[in-house]
């Protein structure tokens, strides 16, 4: 509870910041990037987001902190044309996702900033399905009108059901990068990716690979398909500043 009023207090007193990860093509282009949220404690420094969006996600307060991010997001979207900046990726919690007037919420955040809704990229995970299917497939549903694009983040960790892929309204799959990491190494975690990216062509999603840390994973990765890349091979998450200099550069 400590935490969480340091955290609101936070929010309040500008300490949240926004860290952006370049994401490429397979010619190197940045076609957009994934906004992380950092929380530097005037006493205690850096605190991992492992643990403070848990903190957050544990009562509304993770509304408040994505509803702020979505907000600083939209800006930059809106500020930057869309051939420096394609789109921008979003994660949202379950409990935002799930909360009355999420969609409205996001209707007025893109109106006001005047941006293509097609440019926000939210990445939600596997456990909006919590619920059941159903309800996960409505509200994404309504994203999908609104325009907005979907991500499905984590992939393969959370229930690993590939059956319910069809019936998601999804634009991306983002393969988690514990199977990236062991692509080297593990030659049943370079099947998993294998038949993720081939099963991903077939429903006609396009796939992210995360944590891609070095050549020989990006090689593996784009010989079966892959187009779409993020990690630290690439760039490290890095502050709006450096990554706005890196987007001046390559236009
Ligand atoms: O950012 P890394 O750089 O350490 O992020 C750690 C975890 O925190 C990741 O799983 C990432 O998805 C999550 N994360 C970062 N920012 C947000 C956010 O705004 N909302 C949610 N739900 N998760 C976030
Ligand atoms: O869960 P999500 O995919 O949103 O989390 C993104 C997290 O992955 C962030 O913590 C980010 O810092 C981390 N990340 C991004 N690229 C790499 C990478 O190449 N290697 C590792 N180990 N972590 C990465
Ligand atoms: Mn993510
Ligand atoms: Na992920």
């Amino acid at each position: 509870l400590e935490m969480e009023q340091a955290l609101r207090l936070a929010l309040a007193e500008d300490q949240l910041s926004i860290a952006f990860q370049p994401q490429l093509d397979e010619g190197g282009r940045i076609i957009g990037g994934e906004a992380l949220m950092r929380w530097q404690h005037p006493r205690h420094g850096w605190v991992s987001p492992e643990v403070f969006i848990a903190i957050a996600e544990e009562s509304d307060l993770i509304v408040e902190l994505e509803t702020w991010m979505l907000e600083r997001c939209c800006g930059l979207l809106s500020r930057l044309p869309a051939d420096v900046l394609p789109r921008l990726s979003v994660n949202i919690s379950v409990r935002h996702f799930t909360q009355p007037g999420f969609v409205e919420g996001l209707t007025w955040v893109t109106g006001t900033h005047g941006i293509d809704p097609a440019r926000l990229v939210v990445e939600l995970t596997e456990s909006i399905m919590i619920d059941g299917l159903e309800d996960a497939v409505e509200r994404m549903q309504a994203l999908k009108r609104l325009g907005v694009h979907l991500a499905l983040d984590d992939f393969g960790t959370g229930f690993s059901s590939l059956a319910y892929l069809k019936s998601l309204p999804l634009d991306e799959l983002k393969i988690d990068r514990s199977f990236v990491s062991n692509l080297d190494a593990d030659g049943s975690d370079a099947a998993i990716v294998e038949t993720i990216l081939a099963m991903a062509q077939h429903l006609g999603i396009d796939v992210v690979a995360e944590g891609v840390e070095n050549r020989a994973q990006r090689d593996f990765l784009l010989m079966r398909g892959c187009r779409l890349f993020q990690g630290f091979y690439f760039h490290r998450p890095m502050p709006l500043e450096d990554f706005e200099w890196l987007l001046a550069e390559r236009v």
